[in-house]
């Protein structure tokens, strides 16, 4: 006989023992606010995060960007935002487009945030740059113009996404720019003006946009956006990074340190806070989010002896773009002790139904009908469910049944006009119904005579 008592025990608790599942998804730094293209700096002992700020509507289909905001942070897991510390508004010359900036402390003490900002001059976006006494401000325009425009000579396509970086000897750099444009210049001790020629930097292989520049043990590192089918779907970017012995390259190309993520941008800020490096970035992972309403959220980074970079773990897995799980809170009318109910929601593709090597929810010893249910904080829209089946060969079978339901504010009920409940093994099953907006999405299964059922992954799409 298939079923074994005895022997699933033990399998069970083998599994209790040796099964290591990764956290759930690293929560975004706030989710009171949309937060994108994170800048990183430490002073003292406190880790400033500069971000975007994303106002785009739920279904907004372009930026809508007017201020950047500070949070600080003291231990790179819990942070505060010390609100919105600089705006379109004190760049009197320039009108939209609070795109992704980076503050460095100058020779002089003071701090300098670099942002691209779409200047009322010819052509889009321009460089400007803000002054403040403190990492927190006030800011004030500090040169009431660009500092890179369209009307530099040899600036990039599209003048945005400044990284600035100072060197052990003072010399600070310049590198900014997107279209697959890099641009680099060094900048005077004034911190406002440039120094020399603008170059194209060489061996930054596939360069989109979002450099981030810093050193370490004498390396020079370049991490940025790239969308190249080698690493990132279509639409979506991965971070490559390169290394050099001098800061103004040549580069060396060395690898994807971070894969796509839930938004179709990505943009790296990289650190060393208290002795751990870290990886700052987004993605559209907080509820409600999206392409155009990102979140920053922060990972550990770490090295090799040879001193490349290994590649980032996002908390839980590679994002499925658009599964909307990641940002749920999964629950269950009954999970085995050693089972793992958060291993539905944690990103990971199973290789087959018996594929518990990121955990598994699982309810032996119950049989009839329990359920697995997600809940969001905001209404979401769903029209499409993936459940992949988990199957011990023990106690716990494929179900016999299952069917879909949605809170609908009193209730739970069948979602409208779906496609069917699929059981089959190895794959995911995919079930789509006519749009619901609801907080909650319960999938209830029924077990087959004599055995329990569990789930390995479980996402949901709108
Ligand atoms: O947030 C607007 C733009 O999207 C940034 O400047 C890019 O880096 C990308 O994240």
């Amino acid at each position: 006989m298939r079923r074994r008592w005895a022997a699933a025990v033990a399998a069970a608790f083998l599994l209790l023992l040796t099964t290591a599942r990764p956290a759930l998804a690293g929560p975004p730094i706030t989710t009171a606010i949309y937060t994108a293209d994170p800048a990183a700096l430490v002073v003292g002992d406190t880790l400033y995060v500069y971000t975007g700020h994303d106002e785009a509507p739920p279904g907004g289909t372009n930026f809508v960007m007017r201020d950047w905001h500070v949070f600080t942070s003291s231990d790179a897991a819990t942070f505060t935002d010390q609100g919105a510390k600089l705006s379109i508004a004190d760049f009197s010359w320039a009108g939209a487009d609070a795109w992704a900036g980076e503050v460095e402390r100058g020779a002089d003490g003071r701090y300098y945030w670099y942002v691209p900002v779409n200047g009322n001059g010819p052509g889009w976006m321009d460089i400007g740059v803000a002054v403040g006494n403190s990492p927190l401000g006030p800011f004030t325009d500090a040169k009431g113009g660009p500092l890179v425009s369209d009307s530099t000579p040899n600036s990039s396509p599209l003048n945005i996404d400044p990284t600035v970086f100072t060197d052990d000897d003072g010399q600070v750099y310049l590198y900014w720019g997107s279209y697959y444009g890099l641009r680099a210049a060094r900048l005077n001790a004034d911190m406002t003006t440039l120094n020399g020629p603008v170059v194209t930097p060489s061996g930054v292989s596939n360069f989109w946009e979002a450099p981030w520049m810093f050193k370490r043990d004498g390396v020079y590192y370049l991490a940025y956006a790239a969308n190249d089918s080698g690493c990132a779907a279509p639409g979506h970017a991965c971070v490559r990074y390169a290394t050099a012995s001098d800061p103004m390259g040549p580069w060396t190309h060395r690898g994807v340190v971070l894969d796509q993520v839930s938004s179709t941008t990505n943009h790296p800020a990289i650190i060393e806070f208290k002795g751990q490096w870290y990886m700052v970035y987004h993605n559209a992972a907080a509820p409600g989010g999206g392409d155009f309403r990102r979140s920053v959220t922060i990972d550990k980074l770490s090295f090799n002896a040879d001193g490349t970079m290994r590649k980032v773990v996002q908390a839980g897995g590679p994002v499925t773009p658009g599964n909307l799980a990641a940002s749920a809170t999964p629950s269950t009318s009954y999970v085995s002790p050693w089972e793992t109910l958060g291993a539905i929601n944690d990103g990971h593709t199973p290789a087959n139904s018996a594929d518990h090597s990121h955990g598994a929810y699982g309810n032996w010893n119950h049989q009839g009908t329990e359920w697995v249910e997600y809940r969001w904080p905001s209404a979401q829209t769903i029209s499409r469910s993936e459940v992949y089946w988990f199957d011990d060969d023990l106690g716990i079978d494929l179900p016999a049944s299952c069917r879909l339901q949605y809170w609908n504010g009193s209730a739970y009920v069948p979602v409208p006009g779906a496609s069917g409940c699929g059981t089959a093994a190895n794959a995911f099953n995919v079930t789509t119904f006519t749009p619901v907006s609801t907080t909650r999405l319960r999938l209830s299964i029924t077990s087959r005579t004599g055995y329990s059922t569990g789930v390995l992954e479980w996402r949901a799409f709108a």
